[in-house]
């Protein structure tokens, strides 16, 4: 293998050794629980999982010398890339290594689709220690194929056996968690002897629950938006000429965007959850957007940012029905996609949707409501990902700001600069926190392989303490899970996390959200992720976290 050509910070990285709860230190006894239940819909998770529903919660204590007969393992990273997925397999290396010196680790290449493909590497040594501490996926790639028809799990087995690995870790989201129990489920099912565990996975912060305190990635990856949030708003203060509008990365649920508010304390953030419990349009938000910078200008602040989440506009009822009018309408639909000019689409839509949606289809900016029809996913919906969503709102912010302008209510000027954040921070050096949580979650995942166990999610939980008094242990996903409509039909999912409210990270930005539209600068300047020095600069977790914990 050849060396990569290294950074001085990589290279100091590489020798740092993360924190494993005390329990991991040691040999490890496990402690069981009472049977669970899933979160919802008991009888029909039940039934769709006879034979991994119920199992007990599972908590690691030190214990005594233990021999492990020889397992086997093979890991698969799925989806999107999120700081920390080394570290999940340097983890179950070390783990497997240590819990007998035979056992072998095998990487799936490029995702899921290394598993049915049967494409795989062995991950020696010398390839795992390349990649400790470092971001990305890079080690064996990831994918997006899922893993859910029988004929992929048969595949699965099939390597497998030649292999002689007894079990598969699946790294990914809720999806991906969702078909590992699946997959678990279906080889208890058949008596094929390969165990199946899930670590949670994702930037998003969607995939959490009682069990399951934070997803890896969600630290790190906000840490290098609000470093960089915080260094648009030293630059906006500086300069006072410019509104900054930044859209984040989250996928639907707004965790990330509010994780950054708490971090760098914006003028405006747009949290997509309370948008839908409101029941707010795009107009609605538009004004509220208008009111705070109306004001500013009165004391001559002509400047601000403002956090925008990757899902709003899903968010927003009347755009949400118009989204999905406009998927009924369009998907695979010949007559439309013959025509020839924009304007005889834009005409064709407006005349075919319901009065409700064709208004607002009208009052869209016209480059927006051309993304809505033109940048459609291979199922032929609209991939509202991509919808620029900041864009969308300066143009409209700026339309009345200048009607407010011309009755003189507003005076200000209205400059702006757009931004989008992802792929800044999917692939970022994991924090410490990140590091150390991630090589606790392989390291688990190998204690559960090596004691026999299926259908489980590695946790590591009272992460807000130190280490060392880390909770280590395993989730039944059939816990997690409930019945949701999914293309049509009801399926058994692992319920999505999306921001509560009622919760503690919410309600301290709502408790304060006034005084930073108002005040000239409240701004924080989080700067960058430290990786050496105290612990306070170093090993603090994500604002979420911590109130969401009472601190
Ligand atoms: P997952 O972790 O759920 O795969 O998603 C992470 C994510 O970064 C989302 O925030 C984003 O919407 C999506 O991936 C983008 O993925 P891609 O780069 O494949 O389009």
């Amino acid at each position: 293998m050849k060396p990569m050509i290294k950074s001085p910070l990589q290279i100091a990285r590489a020798s740092y050794q993360p924190k494993l709860p005390l329990s991991l230190k040691g040999n490890v006894i496990l402690k069981e629980g009472t049977a669970t239940q899933s979160v919802d819909d008991q009888e029909d998770i039940k039934a769709l999982f006879p034979n991994t529903y119920g199992m007990p919660l599972i908590k690691f204590e030190p214990g005594d010398a233990k021999k492990y007969p020889v397992k086997n393992a093979g890991v698969i990273l799925s989806g999107g890339q999120a700081p920390g997925g080394h570290n999940v397999i340097a983890g179950i290396f070390d783990g497997l290594k240590k819990l007998n010196p035979d056992n072998k680790l095998y990487g799936f290449l490029g995702g899921p689709s290394g598993l049915v493909d049967h494409k795989y590497i062995e991950l020696t040594k010398e390839i795992v220690d390349e990649y400790r501490n470092t971001g990305g996926f890079d080690i064996i790639g990831s994918g997006r194929t899922k893993l859910e028809e029988e004929w992929q799990f048969e595949k699965g087995a099939e390597i497998c056996k030649k292999m002689n690995i007894n079990a598969i870790v699946i790294i990914g989201g809720d999806d991906s968690n969702t078909n590992a129990c699946v997959l678990a489920e279906y080889y208890k099912q058949h008596n094929i002897p390969i165990q199946v565990i899930g670590c949670p996975k994702t930037i998003d912060g969607d995939l959490k629950n009682e069990m399951i305190e934070a997803s890896f990635g969600f630290d790190t990856a906000c840490k290098v938006y609000s470093e960089l949030i915080g260094n648009i708003q030293r630059d906006a203060g500086s300069a006072k000429k410019y509104w900054h509008f930044i859209r984040l990365m989250g996928r639907s649920a707004s965790h990330i965007t509010l994780e950054c508010a708490l971090q760098s304390q914006p003028n405006i953030c747009l949290i997509s959850e309370e948008i839908a419990a409101k029941n707010m349009t795009l107009s609605d938000i538009v004004d509220d957007i208008v009111e705070v910078i109306v004001h500013r200008a009165e004391h001559g602040l002509n400047f601000g940012t403002i956090l925008i989440p990757e899902g709003l506009i899903e968010f927003i009822p009347a755009m949400r029905k118009l989204i999905s009018e406009l998927n009924d309408l369009l998907a695979h639909n010949d007559d439309f996609n013959a025509m020839q000019t924009d304007d005889e689409k834009r005409q064709y839509i407006k005349g075919t949707l319901s009065p409700e949606s064709s208004q607002v289809y009208r009052d869209l900016p016209k480059g927006i409501a051309r993304q809505l029809t033109y940048d459609r996913d291979p199922h032929g919906n609209v991939q509202v990902s991509l919808i620029e969503t900041e864009k969308l709102l300066i143009e409209m912010v700026a339309k009345k700001l200048a009607l407010l302008k011309a009755t003189g209510v507003y005076k200000g000027k209205f400059a702006t600069i757009s931004h989008f954040f992802g792929y800044e921070g999917r692939c970022a050096i994991p924090s410490n926190f990140d590091a150390n949580y991630t090589y606790s979650l392989g390291y688990t995942a190998a204690v559960l392989i090596a004691e026999g166990k299926t259908g489980y999610m590695a946790s590591v939980r009272n992460t807000t303490a130190p280490a060392d008094e880390w909770i280590a242990g395993g989730v039944p996903i059939t816990m997690m899970m409930n019945m949701e409509r999914r293309h049509g039909q009801m399926k058994p999912v692992i319920q999505k996390a999306l921001v509560k409210l009622d919760g503690a990270p919410f309600q301290f930005f709502a408790k304060h959200r006034q005084k930073w539209a108002d005040e000239n600068m409240s701004y924080i300047y989080p700067g960058p992720i430290q990786y050496f020095g105290p612990t306070e600069v170093c090993d603090q977790p994500t604002k979420t976290l911590q109130l969401e914990q009472g601190l």
